[in-house]
Formats: structure tokens, C-alpha cells, sequence
């Protein structure tokens, strides 16, 4: 074996094992809209986002169960037995813990590169993932879902599920006038997936409580020699 190549098994094996506690690291939550038709709209959920600590994880929508606008192309990608087209719009706000302001609005997702912009600030940076890494949980629409990966400041926030789309107003009022869902019908499901490589998620209820994975010390001293035995060889060579 060439000697570059020597240590690449290991480096490998190591590779993998960061990537299976990768992996552990992962909720799905689910939920549902409802169309109103007393008040001509509707609803939209808030799940709580708790971060303990300063973190990045991603975020990964699957909802609209077609691949085009019409229900021929319907297909039951959360296998609850029927066919809903939820088209998620969804945003952040800080949480305050009392009522919604617009002032407290930080970022939007509603599909992947589309009302999606990059965020760059110290409280929350954001942009969107691609349309392979958006299919990843199964969904079938090239836009509708969203999936973004974000950073977060310690502190609570709010993140919106909402069909598209939700004004800033209707936010603040707590539901969706004027909306329906895209192929009628009185409700629509959704799910969401948080993962992460370096955070963990503990959900109860519509809250989800995030805080940073310790990193074991013997990884980083292994990690840390295997680093070593490269340098050395790269100065031999
Ligand atoms: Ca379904
Ligand atoms: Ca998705
Ligand atoms: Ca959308």
C-alpha cells in the first residue's frame, strides 16, 4: 500500500463512527393544519425551540403529498392511509413568551431557494439546503417542502407551520385569514426532522428543548493523535 494511503482505513472508521452518533441525534415531529371555514382560513402551529445552548442543526420539512399542484400525481409519502397537500410556509420568531410581534420575527423558510434567504446574523444564520438533501425525508414536490440548515443564539424561539402563505399580520392575530390549502380539503399533515451533529433534541409536547452534545474527551484525544501520525508523516515524506 502507497504510504499516503496507509492510515485512510482508520481515518475512515473514525469518519463513520462520528457519523453514526450523528445519527442519534434526530427527532420527527408531526402535526396538523386545519382549514376553518367559519372564519375562512387557517390555522398554524407554534413549536417552541428552546435553545440551552448555541447551536446549528437542520431542519427537514415533508408535507405536500404530490408531485404536482393536482391530486392525480397524490402520493402517501407519511402512510396515514390518505393524501393531504400542506404547502409549508415557516418562520422564526423570538420567543417572548408573551404575544407574537412582528418586531420579534427573525427569519422565513417556505421552500428550498425560494422565500428562503440567506440569514447571517449574530442570533440566527440561515440558508436553505438543496432539493436532494430536502428529498432525503421522503419528500416528492421539487419546491414545496423546506429544508434549511440553521445556527441559533442561546435563547427561546418560536418556529411557525403554516400553509403558504402567512403574513406577518396574521401571525400577530394567530390565524391564517383568507388562506386555503392548494387542493382542497379541511386539513393537511406535516412532519418535521431536527438533526444534528452536534446538538441533541428533547421533545414533550409542541416543545423542543436544544442542547449541545459533549464531546467525549477520548474522541478528540484519538482524534487528536491520528492528526499527529499524519503531520509526522507528511514531514518525513
Ligand atoms: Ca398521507
Ligand atoms: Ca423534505
Ligand atoms: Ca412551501
Amino acid at each position: 500500500m502507497h504510504q499516503k494511503f496507509k492510515y485512510l482505513p482508520l481515518a475512515a472508521l473514525i469518519l463513520s463512527s462520528l457519523f453514526s452518533t450523528a445519527n442519534a441525534n434526530t427527532v420527527t415531529v408531526s402535526g396538523t393544519i386545519l382549514y376553518d371555514a367559519v372564519r375562512d382560513g387557517t390555522t398554524f402551529d407554534r413549536w417552541n425551540i428552546n435553545m440551552l445552548n448555541a447551536g446549528n442543526f437542520n431542519v427537514n420539512v415533508l408535507a405536500f403529498e404530490s408531485t404536482s399542484n393536482e391530486a392525480i400525481d397524490a402520493s402517501d409519502i407519511n402512510g396515514d392511509g390518505e393524501f393531504t397537500y400542506l404547502d409549508p410556509d415557516t418562520y422564526f420568531y423570538k420567543n417572548t413568551h408573551s404575544a407574537l410581534l412582528e418586531a420579534d420575527f427573525l427569519a422565513r423558510c417556505d421552500d428550498i431557494e425560494n422565500n428562503c434567504n440567506t440569514i447571517d446574523t449574530p442570533t440566527i444564520k440561515l440558508h436553505s439546503l438543496s432539493e436532494i438533501e430536502g428529498a432525503e425525508d421522503g419528500s416528492i414536490h421539487f419546491r414545496r417542502d423546506p429544508a434549511f440548515n440553521v445556527t441559533l443564539a442561546a435563547g427561546d424561539y418560536l418556529y411557525l407551520m403554516a400553509d403558504y402563505r402567512l403574513s406577518t399580520s396574521d401571525a400577530e392575530e394567530g390565524f391564517d385569514f383568507g388562506n386555503d390549502f392548494k387542493i382542497d380539503s379541511d386539513h393537511a399533515d406535516y412532519q418535521i426532522t431536527f438533526s444534528s451533529n452536534t446538538m441533541n433534541f428533547d421533545v414533550s409536547g409542541n416543545t423542543i428543548n436544544v442542547s449541545a452534545v459533549p464531546v467525549p474527551a477520548a474522541v478528540w484525544l484519538f482524534g487528536t493523535s491520528i492528526l499527529g501520525l499524519f503531520a509526522r508523516k507528511k514531514l518525513v515524506s
